[in-house]
């Protein structure tokens, strides 16, 4: 026991000390940025140009979907064969005044196996609903004090009085975050297949799968509004949201906060993260086919700067910390501002981005596409919700 409890001692201590070399040996300075020559999300394979919408919904989305889950993130799997709902009663609800919790287990089978995982949902009590609902990806295994909610990351009890239902799942009930066991959810049972192909599932394709199968479960909810469905990660769940939206189009409204490298910032920047730090720290988090860009990033067929097209006409949100240096806030800035083209160009959205980054006015909330920057550290903040808030106020019809 002993020995084991230094092992894991001995890996945290690697872990930390590789991330503390990696942040330090990161480029911070904007004149050794590249000059960006970024792919065009406007012209196609065989380079045809595309400037309506028939040609990008049939053509150009079809072509960057593939790319993004060839050599970035890896399959997330569609099929199954059975699913099925069973609510439990294991925690206290922390919130009796406020809310009715739900907590349940969605077990899917699929070829003779069955995985379960939980979700916990919170709907409004003493509100008429159907509700709309806020997922979050939550990554924190167990709060320290083993409590369902953390406000400080989670801000239940205002998302309530707001008239959300709100639900989160642990990243740890489909795929641990974590190189050594993460094929020990769904991976290993139910899609055994995809182990070892270059494009195949790793945590990211599985925390998508697991807020499908959330959304399954809201969908036939008679107290939930599926349709007005938020989806919202920070960090390394703000990708996994991202990626979860360019595969499932039932989500209304896609939040990634401080989502950097392989999220919203751009990859050819190179500033901070880059995708070598990323694959070498966490290489069970992107397909395989990804670690061939380390250090190649230039030679990407595709770019972050693609992204939200895969999620558009839907709303999409953004936003960046100063002090998260290491996620590129300028990067996460070009992602959305570009990425916004589709938006605009493809389906008539009124939308106008700053020119400037250093010196633009924060928030920015348009039609179906927004943006933020705070002062302050990497965290997903009440600061954070608050702005966000206003634009689901302004954009979920
Ligand atoms: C960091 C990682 C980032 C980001 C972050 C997080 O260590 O380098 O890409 O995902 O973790 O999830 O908090």
């Amino acid at each position: 026991m002993k020995t084991l409890i230094n092992y894991f001692i001995l890996l945290l201590f690697i872990q930390i000390s590789m991330t503390v070399q990696a942040q330090n040996q990161a480029n911070y300075d904007e004149s050794k940025v590249p000059a960006l020559v970024l792919p065009d999300p406007f012209v196609s394979e065989k380079g045809m140009l595309i400037n309506n919408l028939a040609d990008w919904e049939k053509i150009r989305r079809p072509e960057i979907f593939h790319l993004f889950e060839s050599v970035v993130y890896g399959i997330l799997p569609k099929n199954f064969d059975a699913i099925s709902f069973e609510k439990v009663n294991e925690k206290e609800n922390p919130y009796p005044d406020l809310a009715e919790l739900e907590e349940v287990n969605i077990t899917v089978s699929r070829n003779g196996k069955s995985h379960t995982m939980r979700i916990n949902l919170f709907l409004p009590k003493d509100k008429k609903g159907p509700f709309p609902v806020i997922l979050l990806i939550n990554y924190q295994p167990t709060y320290p004090d083993g409590s369902l909610v953390d406000e400080a990351f989670w801000p239940v009890s205002e998302l309530l009085k707001r008239g959300y239902a709100t639900a989160s799942f642990h990243a740890e009930t489909v795929a641990p975050d974590n190189n050594e066991t993460y094929k020990n959810g769904i991976i290993n049972t139910l899609y055994p297949e995809q182990i070892g192909m270059p494009n195949g599932m790793k945590a990211y394709g599985a925390w998508g799968w697991g807020s499908m199968r959330a959304m399954d479960y809201f969908e036939q909810h008679p107290q939930i509004d599926s349709k007005k469905s938020i989806l919202v990660g920070h960090s390394r769940t703000g990708k996994a949201a991202l990626w979860t939206s360019a595969n499932d189009p039932r989500w209304a409204i896609t939040y990634a906060n401080e989502s950097g490298c392989g999220g919203a910032a751009l990859s050819r920047r190179k500033y901070g993260e880059t995708v070598e730090a990323i694959n070498n720290r966490f290489p069970y988090w992107f397909a395989d086919n990804f670690k061939k860009y380390n250090g190649k990033e230039e030679t990407l067929p595709i770019d972050q700067h693609m992204l939200p097209g895969l999620i558009a006409p839907r709303a999409i949100y953004y936003s960046s910390a100063k002090g998260d240096q290491w996620a590129d806030p300028k990067g996460e800035f070009l992602g959305i501002k570009l990425g916004s083209r589709v938006y605009s160009e493809i389906y008539g959205k009124k939308i106008e981005f700053p020119s400037e980054f250093e010196t633009l006015k924060s928030p920015i909330h348009q039609e179906s596409v927004g943006y933020h920057i705070r002062e302050g550290e990497h965290n997903l903040t009440w600061e954070d919700w608050s702005h966000f808030l206003e634009f689901v106020g302004k954009n979920l019809k």
